[in-house]
C-alpha cells in the first residue's frame, strides 16, 4: 500500500500531466476503476451478504423442515413396520385359516360322498325290507293256514280252542290258558259263536268282562264289544242289587246255548281257551 502511495507521490510531483493528454488522463482512469472495482466488491459484499442471510434463513426452514420430516418420516417408519408385523401375522393366519378351511371342504367332500353312499345303501336297505316283510306277510299267512292245532285242541279259521276239563273261577280259567299259551275264548263273528256251540253245551267262562269299569264290556285281548249274545234280560248285575248272594256280577259265561250271562267272577265253571296254531 505504502508503494502505491509513493508511487502517487510520484505521479503527483514528478511527472505533471502532459497537456497534450486528456484532463481525465490515467491517473483518472485508474481512479474510476478503481472505484468501480469498490463498488462492484461493495455491491458483490452487499450481494454475497444478502445470498447469505437467505441461505441461512433457507437453511433454517430447510433444518425444521427437514426435522420435521426426519421425524415424520421415523413415525412412518414405525408405523410400517407395524404394519409389515401385521401383514405377517395376517399372512400367516390366512394360511392356517386356508389350510384349516382346505381340511373342512375335503372332510365335507369325504362326508358327502359318505352320506350319499349311505343314503343310496338306506335306500337299498329299505327296499330289501319291504320285500322282505311282504315275504313274511305272505309266509305268516300261509304258515297260519296250513298250520294244524295241537292234540286236543279244535280248529276253526286261523284258531283252535279247547275246552277245559276241570271247572274253576274265572280268574283261574284264564290263568290256565295263559299257562297253555293261549287265552280266554273271543268271539268276534257268528260263524265262531255257532262253532263254539259244538265244543261246549254248558256253561263256560268267554273272556269277556267289565271288571275295569261297571258295564264297559271288553274282551281279553282290549277290543270292546260289538257283536254280543246276551240272553234276555242280561246283563244285569243282579248280585249288586237285588240278589246279593250272588256278588258283583263282572264276568261273562256262555250258556252252552249260544247265549251269555254276567256272574260273579267267583263262580265255577269249565271255560273255553283259543290261540293261534
Ligand atoms: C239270573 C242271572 C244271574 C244268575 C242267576 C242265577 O239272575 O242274571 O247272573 O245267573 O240268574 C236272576
Ligand atoms: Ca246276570
Amino acid at each position: 500500500m505504502e508503494e502505491i502511495y509513493v508511487n502517487a507521490e510520484y505521479f503527483k510531483y514528478d511527472n505533471p500531466i502532459p497537456s497534450t493528454i486528456n484532463r481525465k488522463g490515467p491517473r483518472s482512469s485508474k481512479r474510476s476503476f478503481y472505484s468501480g472495482v469498490t463498488l462492484s466488491l461493495g455491491l458483490l459484499s452487499v450481494l454475497l451478504l444478502i445470498g447469505l442471510i437467505t441461505l441461512g434463513v433457507y437453511l433454517h426452514d430447510s433444518t425444521a423442515s427437514l426435522s420435521a420430516t426426519s421425524s415424520k418420516l421415523s413415525s412412518m417408519t414405525e408405523e410400517r413396520d407395524h404394519l409389515k408385523a401385521n401383514l405377517f401375522a395376517m399372512r400367516n393366519n390366512l394360511s392356517a385359516v386356508t389350510e384349516e378351511r382346505d381340511n373342512l371342504m375335503a372332510n365335507l367332500s369325504a362326508m358327502r360322498n359318505n352320506l350319499s353312499s349311505m343314503t343310496e345303501e338306506r335306500d337299498h336297505l329299505n327296499a330289501r325290507l319291504t320285500e322282505k316283510t311282504k315275504e313274511l306277510e305272505r309266509l305268516q299267512s300261509l304258515s297260519k293256514q296250513n298250520k294244524a292245532c295241537p292234540a286236543g285242541w279244535r280248529k276253526l279259521s286261523c284258531s283252535c280252542y279247547l275246552l277245559s276239563e276241570r271247572s274253576d273261577s274265572w280268574d283261574a280259567a284264564r290263568k290256565d290258558c295263559r299257562d297253555r299259551e293261549a287265552d280266554l275264548v273271543v268271539i268276534d263273528s257268528s260263524e265262531e259263536q255257532m262253532f263254539l256251540a259244538t265244543v261246549t253245551k254248558g256253561n263256560s267262562w268267554i273272556g269277556l268282562n267289565d271288571k275295569e269299569q261297571e258295564g264297559q264290556w271288553k274282551w281279553v285281548d282290549g277290543t270292546p264289544l260289538i257283536l254280543s249274545n246276551w240272553m234276555t234280560n242280561e246283563p244285569n248285575n243282579v248280585g249288586d242289587e237285588d240278589y246279593p248272594q250272588w256278588g258283583e256280577e263282572d264276568c261273562a259265561h256262555d250258556r252252552g246255548i249260544r247265549l251269555w250271562n254276567d256272574i260273579s267272577c267267583s263262580a265255577s265253571f269249565k271255560w273255553i281257551c283259543e290261540k293261534m296254531p
